[in-house]
């Protein structure tokens, strides 16, 4: 397998796309704790790697599936920063007219095929997807995003089946952040997630999601395995979830299910900083790391500013995109 190999100009601009996501999910932990978003949000930070390293192997005509944490994926995709963070704000102008909110982000022009609020519910979508491309013809393939509770859904060993059977161009990325919802994940999922492939003869591997170079790499070599009639893989990508599983949720929660100090250890090797110091070793100019992330937070800034003064989407529009 020849993997692209990751040049350090290559290297910059990855550490481009996990700052700007870094920067809109800090932002909106703001905003949500302002009051000033319709609804709950489910941020990403801690995980950026994932999203950023896979999908900087995918074009437009390839497919994500995502999660309910799915503004990382959506921004590693596609260029919208503005129609991302206006959906969130539920605005007309929002890449779903403002109805789908924060859990169901989707741009179908871009391969995003949506968020999801179904734990797992993206898995047998994408392996539609993948079946789709395959009976096409085309050389494009699907990749879905799911957490370490989302694997212990029976549809999980469902598609496995099918996409062996039918050698599916499909990637499965199970992102173990550490938890699901408010349960370790030790203390709810057996054995290790990427062993799950191997009965159905998947290549399955763990990947250190927190590395961009690492995510790059395995990412890479399981897109060019399917694009090329290879079949499926299943990496199961090591990560940590840095905020709550949802905002605010001390403000329900009776008690903690982690310590403050476990968040502090484990910030110490947290995506940003792991890409940072490669870049450094890498002799990346700080100037130019600097000016990169300069260019990020004007445009974060821009699209916040867009959002919040972007019209509401009318009465009307909520019987619009239906069936009767
Ligand atoms: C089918 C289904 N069951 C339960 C829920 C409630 N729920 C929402 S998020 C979540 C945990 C998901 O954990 P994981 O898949 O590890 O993703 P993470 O939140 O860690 O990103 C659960 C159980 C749901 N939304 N859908």
């Amino acid at each position: 397998m020849s993997v692209q190999e990751l040049t350090s100009g290559k290297l910059l601009e990855l550490y481009g796309r996990m700052f700007r996501i870094r920067t809109v999910e800090e932002r909106l932990a703001q905003v949500q704790a302002a009051g000033e978003l319709p609804g709950p949000v489910h941020l990403y930070i801690g995980q950026e790697a994932v999203a950023v390293g896979v999908c900087a192997h995918l074009s437009d005509q390839d497919w994500i599936c995502s999660t309910h944490r799915g503004h990382g994926h959506f921004l590693a995709k596609s260029d919208e920063i503005r129609k991302l963070v206006a959906e969130v704000y539920g605005r007309a102008s929002g890449v779903c007219g403002g109805k789908g909110g924060s859990m169901h982000v989707a741009d179908v022009s871009k391969g995003i095929l949506g968020a999801n609020g179904i734990v797992g519910g993206g898995i047998a979508l994408a392996t539609g997807a993948a079946l789709s491309a395959q009976t096409r013809g085309t050389r494009n393939v699907a990749v879905v995003f799911f957490g370490d509770g989302a694997a212990n859904q029976g549809v999980l060993l469902e598609s496995l089946n099918v996409a062996a059977l039918w050698k599916l161009p499909l990637v499965l990325v199970c992102e173990n952040n550490g938890f699901s919802e408010f349960s370790p994940t030790a203390t709810v999922t057996a054995g290790e997630i990427w062993k799950r492939a191997t009965p159905f003869g998947i290549p399955g591997e763990p990947v250190d999601g927190n590395d961009v170079r690492e995510v790059w790499s395995a990412a890479g070599e399981a897109i060019e395995r399917a694009r090329g009639g290879g079949g499926a893989t299943l990496l199961e990508m090591r990560t940590y979830r840095l905020r709550g599983h949802v905002e605010a949720e001390k403000s329900f929660l009776a008690k903690s299910y982690r310590s403050d100090e476990e968040v502090e250890r484990r910030r110490e090797r947290e995506p940003l900083r792991v890409a940072l110091a490669a870049l450094r070793g890498a002799r990346i100019a700080p100037d130019a790391i600097a000016a990169a992330e300069d260019k990020e937070r004007a445009a974060v800034q821009a699209a916040f500013e867009y959002a919040a003064a972007a019209p509401w989407p009318q009465p009307e529009a909520a019987f619009q995109h239906m069936f009767a």
